[in-house]
């Protein structure tokens, strides 16, 4: 296995950055046992090459699993005690918290992001998600349970043993710690997949696992193809649980495959259409701002983008209106990811850079006004100016499907009711935002709607410490806070016979 160093010289980080090419499994950097499939990964700013990298096959997925069985077995799960396995965890926070620049940098020119944010959210982000699933480790408890006098009953969460755990490429380092944080901390061994088109923090990830300690085999990462080697990972007999995010398509995938081999437990983060509703009596200059980070931040790529706006009709004319001018100031932002002007970068591939294109074309010909951008920006990589449809009605493919690009469908409500009904006339069921300066309305309005998340006056400030995930089609389970450990423990009743005579 080889390595690719990286000289980097950009108006936010200057240095060299060495990414191991190789697949990381039982503490070791191996190739695949078939060493002939490759990635090129691409920078999206500029659609052009940054370097190569090893994919995987099932058969190295066999190997990793057998790895991690033994990890198990010999020095995780209850063999390491929790707070050992917390500390390693507080270590790999702290490692990733020293290597933030590294870190930024590769999510800048692997995804796209702007380097300063990608810094403040992704990779922070990271570090505070690993760091308090670190001081969940040592806290896992069960309970004592009343039966009678002769019996001792009680719980033991304990781990599935083998996780498999398949990211998308839109937060590829943030999603990971997602994963990594809860797994580890309740004690099980993971072989992780990386999007085959965004691995690079992935990999450097892996070197810090090593520093922090980790016994081998504990923690293995493999790219690879999703029908490849997440199908593999999928359908593993000997993987207890897999946690995927990604498309409802895949997920849909990733369950059949489940009930068709060991009925392992899935737990999904899928995709969203969520809407933000601005009523005529919120702050107005705030609700602009929050319904722009809603929607435009990562460039839409975010399973929680607030994507269909429904604005009261008392305050549409001027929403829309302060609405555009923010929008098309974003636009002038678009540019190079590292440098300190830009809010808006590229999406990160010419598939999706084709999808969110065809999806505005749709919007065109079934007759939705664009009201600013609409098209793709400059000449080079895969930038699209943030758009804004207007005139849109519910059937259309724009208002019903998620474009996972910076494209926003507004539309115009007059009652509580109304907008209630409309919002939930969906297949997903993630997130919603709600703005309003009466907090009555604001509470029963997000009791009503059908949503995993509800936030109300703000917009994806989701929090390490509150459950996270998906009603209807966007998901099954919870991640974040302590309904994550839940997730990947199994509870076991145990009865003590204390005198019980037959
Ligand atoms: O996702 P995929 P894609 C949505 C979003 C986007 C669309 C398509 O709407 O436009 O999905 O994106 C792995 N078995 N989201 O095609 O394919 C794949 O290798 C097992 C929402 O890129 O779902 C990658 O690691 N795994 C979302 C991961 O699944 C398979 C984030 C996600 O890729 C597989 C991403 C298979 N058969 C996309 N096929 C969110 N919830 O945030 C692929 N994969």
């Amino acid at each position: 296995p080889g390595t690719t160093t990286l000289d980097l010289d950009t108006s936010s980080f200057k240095g060299s950055i060495s990414i191991n090419t190789g697949l990381f499994i039982g503490g070791k950097w191996c190739d695949p046992v078939d060493a002939h499939d490759h990635a090129e990964i691409i920078n999206p700013s500029t659609g052009k090459k940054i370097m190569v990298i090893s994919l995987a096959s099932s058969k190295d997925v066999d190997l990793a699993v057998k790895a991690a069985h033994k990890a198990y077995k010999t020095s995780w799960g209850f063999k390491c005690p929790g707070k050992e396995r917390g500390k390693m965890l507080l270590k790999l926070a702290d490692l990733l918290e020293r290597d933030a620049d590294q870190f930024a940098a590769i999510e800048a020119l692997n995804v796209g992001k702007p380097y300063h944010v990608a810094k403040a959210y992704d990779v922070m982000g990271a570090v505070e998600y690993i760091r308090y699933f670190g001081g969940w480790a040592d806290k896992n408890q069960g309970n004592v349970i009343e039966t009678n006098e002769a019996k001792l009953a009680y719980t033991r969460h304990e781990p599935f043993g083998v996780c498999g755990q398949i990211i998308p490429w839109n937060f590829p380092l943030l999603m990971m710690s997602w994963k990594v944080g809860p797994a580890l901390a309740t004690g099980n061994c993971i072989i992780l997949k990386p999007s085959e088109m965004t691995p690079l923090s992935a990999l450097k990830f892996a070197e810090l696992v090593v520093e922090a300690g980790f016994p081998p085999g504990v923690v293995n990462i493999i790219n690879g193809y999703g029908p490849v080697v997440g199908q593999a990972i999928a359908e593993h007999p000997d993987i207890a649980k897999v946690a995927f995010t990604g498309s409802t398509l895949v997920g849909r995938k990733v369950m059949e495959a489940s009930a068709k081999s060991n009925l392992k437990v899935v737990t999904l983060e899928l995709g969203g259409k969520s809407p933000t509703i601005v009523f005529d009596d919120s702050d107005l200059d705030q609700a602009l701002k929050w319904t722009m980070q809603a929607m435009y931040a990562n460039m839409g790529q975010s399973c929680v983008a607030g994507s269909r706006v429904f604005v009261h009709e008392g305050i549409y004319d001027e929403f829309i209106q302060k609405f555009s001018a923010m929008v098309q100031g974003l636009g002038q932002t678009a540019g190079d990811p590292f440098s300190a002007n830009t809010m808006h970068g590229p999406q990160v591939s010419q598939v999706q850079f084709d999808r969110i294109m065809g999806y505005i074309d749709s919007g065109k010909s079934e007759g939705a006004t664009v009201h600013t951008g609409g098209e793709r920006h400059g000449t080079e990589g895969f930038f699209i100016k943030p758009t804004i449809f207007t005139d849109v009605h519910p059937e259309m493919k724009i208002v019903k499907e998620e474009i996972f690009g910076p494209v926003a469908v507004v539309l115009k409500f007059k009652t509580e009711e109304e907008v209630i009904e409309a919002a939930n006339a969906t297949t997903y069921g993630l997130s919603c935002c709600i703005f309003t300066e009466n907090i009555s309305r604001g509470i029963r309005v997000a009791h009503a709607l059908e949503n995993g998340s509800a936030f109300i006056n703000s917009a994806q400030l989701v929090d390490h410490g509150v459950p996270f995930g998906g009603y209807k089609q966007s998901g099954i389970g919870r991640e974040h806070g302590e309904y994550a450990l839940s997730t990947y423990t199994q509870v076991k009743g145990i009865h003590v016979n204390l005198g019980i005579r037959l």
